[in-house]
């Protein structure tokens, strides 16, 4: 008897441990390249979960500047982007003369790369494009499609 009680305590207290982690853990970010050059992306298609954070590496291999925009997607928290300036003269990003105002953004300067991390909250597709002029046109821009978890 006094063995078994012994167990159910022990029991109860891992119970009252799991239960305790209030918290969830949210997923671990999933990273993606994307390239770019003159005048596309290497890829058509990204796919990442609604709910779990991504972090989009762009990096510009070509002679002009190349950026990775969505104007609209449901997400969670801030988008973060981050420029990093490797070799190449930087090239200031005036988005000034730009009449959109994309909610996901980030340029990579010429030979740089930089990179932007989000969570979609929403399954769904979701146009991703280059908004220096003319590129979209010439066909840089994809589709993020967000997979329900
Ligand atoms: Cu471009």
């Amino acid at each position: 008897m006094k063995r078994l009680a012994g167990f159910l305590v022990i029991l109860i207290s891992l119970i009252l441990v799991a239960c305790g982690s209030a918290e969830p853990t949210p997923p671990p970010t999933l990273s993606l390249s994307l390239l770019a050059t003159d005048i596309a992306y290497d890829q058509e298609q990204l796919e990442v979960m609604a709910g779990q954070p991504v972090k989009i590496m762009l990096s510009n291999e070509g002679a002009l500047e190349h950026d990775f925009s969505i104007m609209e997607i449901p997400h969670l928290g801030e988008v973060m982007a981050e420029e990093m300036e490797e070799g190449a003269e930087h090239g200031v990003h005036d988005m000034s003369e730009m009449d959109m105002d994309p909610e996901v953004h980030v340029a990579a300067p010429i030979g740089g790369r930089s990179s932007v991390e989000f969570t979609p909250s929403t399954p769904g597709e979701y146009e991703f494009f280059c908004t220096t002029a003319g590129h979209k046109e010439a066909g840089m821009k994809g589709t993020l499609v967000v997979q329900a978890p």
